[in-house]
């Protein structure tokens, strides 16, 4: 018998990678505990994390390639080697762009982040515009919302020298673990919290004021803050009058959004509207905390997180200490070894429906409209998938996408599991978890760890970019003139290439378990504009966009942060649908789909939970604990019926992901945002009835 070891590695169940002690026994991952000696952790780790053995010994892993051997979808396979795998992938892949075009073949990354530089020159090299990932539905809405206002720089908020802390939508003890410990530092510090969430979230506990607005309304509760913030002279003219443009249009817009009218628009009592205002303007400095997704989840999420950005600006918080400001952070991350994308030559997906997302440099395609493009061969046609970490419930009405993979000429999917979306592809590659793997992380704040490898891969499991790094080799491809070349030459190359701007040698971090700083950091500054121009087009910061302002013929964008209500879109009949829903609000023991699939964290919800207010029950015939028929324009579930009194009446709450009712197949696809294309995951419309049948239903 030999001894446990214990190794320090990450986990990266859900992404952020958190630092861990692995214990190993022969051979085999026994348990996980958070790293004791690291900023993040100090011994702790989530639920998820604490599921490890769970998740790496899991009897879907997919344990070795298998190539499909029955009909598209069927789920039939059969057994192949990595160097049949390899040519298989080279020889079909040459082939589609031989026929139609670089562009027929879709280059997608799931949510894991770690391998997205890599796949995205792979894409480059082999000629594809359509480089796309998760980003489609996360984050890059909220990016394109700030860039449109600030340009480039994306500023977090100063939570060290802040004051008061907004937070917009984000429920951190469920989403955001290693941030919820510098939240509670702020509050222990004796920092002033506003939050902003429709529900009485476990962190707006902790807020001193909690606005609890309808979802989807935020545009118009951040213009009636920016109302107050005017009309009572607390605004920072200075900053306004030197660097802003587009102020005179926006202050007379914002007039008519009164408390009293935000009131009745957003339910959020107008009392408590002048306070938030008031205090953010006036007990700075103040940062603001947004999210990647909520706010933008919505159809008229861009202009609605346009409107909440604004106040940083007009408050003169940006780029302030204790305000919104960029983060020192190293010159170089594995991030900017893929940054070469360019939309300057062929017309990559999404392109013409949403202009204004390449516009401002997202360096990947708009991929929600995936399932039309295949389908319809539109704008031209899609003809392969080289995916990782694919998942259709990812997308509204996901069966839809799923019968569209169908009609590919050759769907290849790298995953862990033996996911429903793999099922559906012609080839299958086995990848390995962060403990089966080593990897350089360049963390926040500009600290660099290395994580070691703790157990064998599990079956013939290889790591992504050691995979991406074959297909390119095998097709022979050359990495773009203005790169390094580096794809060719093994994955120590790799990390010793993603660390060098950071001063740091392979070898060295290796001797420092505990991680260590980077020798070459960007310089902490404050009010880099009084140096440089704002990345827009007026060279200052956009209350009106004259980016948006370019598509207003074409697409009908407006340039300033205006609110149109999503409830009256008129398409929706609300006697048949009274309910609005919102899914995807984050649980702490659930991540998107990846986790159905382990006991310890899904028999809390083994089928769906439609999380409902009392009152509405009573209104509706549905008792707690009832099994239940959800409805939406687009589709139906069933569930379970969970009484919650964290939100208000009128909205339903569903986790997605779920193949046992998906609240996706609730979603319509072409409910979406005209400017991000993010679908309007969290304000669409359904209704709940009681039902006996206990039968899962999709579709
Ligand atoms: N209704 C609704 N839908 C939503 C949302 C919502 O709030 N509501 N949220 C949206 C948002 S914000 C996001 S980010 C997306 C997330 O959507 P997805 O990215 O689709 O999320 P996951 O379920 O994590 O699926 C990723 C897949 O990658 C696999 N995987 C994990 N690690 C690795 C790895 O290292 N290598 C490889 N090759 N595969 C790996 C996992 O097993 C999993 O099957 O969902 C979106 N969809
Ligand atoms: N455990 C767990 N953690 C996760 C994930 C997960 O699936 N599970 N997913 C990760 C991903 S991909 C993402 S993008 C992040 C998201 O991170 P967060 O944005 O923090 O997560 P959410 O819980 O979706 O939303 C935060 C809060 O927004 C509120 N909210 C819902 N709708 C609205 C709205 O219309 N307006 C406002 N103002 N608030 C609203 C919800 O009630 C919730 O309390 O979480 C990440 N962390
Ligand atoms: S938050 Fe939890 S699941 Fe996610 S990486 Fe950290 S420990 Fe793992
Ligand atoms: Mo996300």
């Amino acid at each position: 018998m030999s001894e446990t070891k214990i190794v320090k590695t990450t986990c990266s169940t859900c992404g952020p990678c958190c630092e861990v002690d692995a214990y190993v026994k022969d051979g085999k991952l026994i348990s996980v505990e958070g790293s004791r000696n690291t900023p993040m952790q100090s011994g702790g780790l989530c639920a998820k994390g604490v599921a490890a053995t769970q998740y790496v010994y899991n009897k879907e892993r997919i344990l070795y390639p298998m190539k499909r051997a029955g009909k598209k979808g069927e789920g039939k396979f059969e057994r192949i080697s990595w160097d049949e795998a390899y040519a298989m992938i080279a020889e079909e892949l040459l082939r589609i762009r031989g026929e139609y075009g670089a562009r027929s073949t879709v280059f997608y990354a799931g949510y894991a982040k770690w391998y997205r530089p890599a796949l995205l020159r792979l894409a480059n090299a082999y000629g594809s515009p359509n480089f796309c990932t998760e980003s489609s539905t996360c984050f890059q809405a909220a990016a394109l919302a700030w860039r449109s206002v600030y340009g480039n720089r994306i500023c977090g908020p100063d939570l060290k020298n802040a004051k008061t802390l907004m937070l917009w939508s984000s429920n951190l003890y469920h989403s955001n673990i290693p941030m919820s410990k510098a939240f509670q530092g702020f509050k222990k510090r004796g920092g002033k919290v506003i939050d902003v969430d429709p529900r009485r979230s476990v962190t707006a506990h902790d807020a001193d004021i909690h606005l609890q607005l309808i979802p989807g309304t935020d545009g118009a509760l951040a213009l009636s803050m920016a109302q107050v913030i005017i009309e009572e002279d607390l605004y920072d003219k200075e900053f306004v009058d030197k660097y802003v443009y587009g102020f005179e249009e926006y202050r007379e817009y914002v007039q008519q959004f009164t408390p009293e009218k935000a009131e009745r628009i957003t339910g959020v009592p107008k009392e408590l509207i002048r306070e938030a205002a008031r205090t953010y303007a006036g007990n700075g400095p103040a940062g603001l905390m947004f999210s990647a997704s909520p706010v933008v989840h919505h159809i008229n999420g861009v202009q609605n997180y346009r409107a909440v950005f604004s106040l940083i600006a007009l408050t003169g918080n940006y780029d302030v200490e204790g305000g919104n400001r960029t983060q020192p952070g190293p010159f170089s991350t594995a991030n900017e070894f893929g940054q070469i994308r360019r939309f300057d030559g062929e017309e990559a997906i999404g392109q013409k429906e949403f202009p204004v997302w390449f516009d401002l440099s997202c360096d990947e395609a708009q991929c929600t409209l995936l399932a039309d493009y295949i389908s319809n061969e539109k704008p031209y046609p899609i003809k392969a998938l080289f995916a990782m970490g694919l998942n259709h419930r990812m997308w509204p009405q996901p069966e839809y996408l799923k019968k569209s993979l169908e009609k590919l000429e050759f769907y290849v999917n790298a995953e862990l599991f033996m996911s429903e979306s793999s099922r559906a592809a012609d080839l299958i590659l086995p990848a390995c978890t962060s403990y089966e793997r080593e990897q350089v992380h360049a963390g926040m704040g500009g600290r660099f760890f290395f994580s070691n490898q703790a157990i064998e891969p599990v079956g013939e499991s290889r790591n992504d970019i050691e995979i991406i790094m074959e297909v390119f080799r095998r097709m022979k491809l050359k990495d773009p003139a203005i790169c390094d070349e580096v794809l060719g030459d093994g994955y120590q190359a790799y990390m010793e290439h993603i660390l060098r701007p950071s001063g740091l040698t392979l070898e060295e971090l290796k001797s420092r378990p505990e991680g260590m700083m980077g020798k070459n950091l960007f310089p902490p500054a404050v009010k880099t504009y009084e140096n440089e121009k704002f990345h827009t087009p007026s060279g200052k910061v956009e209350f009106k966009s004259l980016v948006l302002e370019r598509y207003k013929d074409s697409h009908g964008y407006e340039g300033l942060p205006v609110y149109h209500d999503f409830r009256e879109n008129g398409a929706v009949d609300r006697q048949k649908f009274p309910l609005i829903l919102n899914t995807g609000s984050r649980k702490p023991q659930l991540f998107h789909s990846r986790l159905y699939r382990m006991s310890w964290l899904n028999n809390i919800e083994a089928v769906p939970m439609v999380e409902i207010h009392p009152e509405d029950g009573r209104v509706f015939g549905v008792g707690d604990g009832d099994f239940v028929q959800v409805t939406s324009p687009s589709g139906r579930i069933t569930g379970t019926a969970v009484y919650n009194v964290q939100g208000n009446p009128g909205v339903v709450y569903i986790y997605h992901g779920n193949s046992k009712g998906d609240a996706n197949e609730l979603i319509g696809k072409d409910y979406v945002d005209p400017i991000s294309g993010f679908p309007g995951f969290k304000g669409y419309f359904c209704r709940v009835e009681k039902t006996e049948d206990k039968g899962c239903i999709i579709g």
